[in-house]
């Protein structure tokens, strides 16, 4: 048992070094129902707001839509990025800070909405998810879209900066009902050093190793 601890907290150690969460969102603690810009812009118990002009979402339960808000670790609610209302666009309230020369990965899962209610069956979204300038993808949910967590991982360039998450529901079927989305988040990986870096490290090896010969 002992020996189970010491390398659990081994591995935590290790783990912590590669990867640190920056955010994560499940809306667990949000409550189900419509946001609106005109109402409540912000997703209640939630890291996102809506913006843009007239953007709506809708937090679901588990019983309204698909695999997702049902999927093991996700047993609760998740969010249609598109109320009745208009195509919503959602954005984290918090900026966050992005370093220099550093590999971050964001997952998410992504589904297509399933019309219960009208009898309209599984519908098609477009989602486009914007990470300040440093990540940008778009996702067609359509009929070939695989349920399942979208995982990304992009290097930030040599100029870091703070930027917030965007995710913005572009069009689909239906002008009521986004994507479903659920299980977000953001890890910071492992530092790549620049090229100029290993040039001065190797310069700094060169140099200590000629004051060595000369001594
Ligand atoms: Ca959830």
């Amino acid at each position: 048992m002992r020996k189970l601890v010491l390398s659990s907290i081994i591995l935590m150690a290790v783990s912590t070094l590669n990867a640190a969460n920056v955010f994560s969102e499940n809306f667990e603690g949000s409550t189900v129902g419509f946001y609106s810009i005109a109402g409540t812009p912000t997703v209640t118990g939630s890291i996102f707001t809506l913006i843009g002009n007239s953007g709506t979402a809708d937090v679901v339960g588990p019983t309204d839509y698909g695999w997702l808000c049902a999927a093991p670790g996700a047993s609760g609610k998740c969010l249609d990025t598109t109320g009745s209302g208009s195509r919503g666009t959602i954005e984290t309230v918090l900026s966050y800070s992005f370093l220099a020369n550093t590999t971050y990965t964001f997952s998410i899962g992504i589904t297509r909405w399933n019309d219960t209610v009208n009898g309209g069956g599984l519908n098609d979204a477009n989602l486009r998810i914007n990470i300040g300038s440093f990540f940008s993808n778009s996702y067609a949910v359509n009929s070939g879209w695989v349920n399942g967590i979208v995982v990304e991982t992009f290097t930030v360039g040599s100029v870091g900066g703070l930027a917030k998450l965007t995710i913005t529901d572009t069009g689909g079927t239906a002008g009521f009902a986004g994507a479903v989305i659920d299980n977000i988040s953001l890890d910071q990986g492992v530092i790549v050093p620049e090229p100029s870096s290993y040039a001065l490290i190797g310069s700094g090896v060169a140099a200590l190793f000629f004051a060595r010969r000369k001594r």
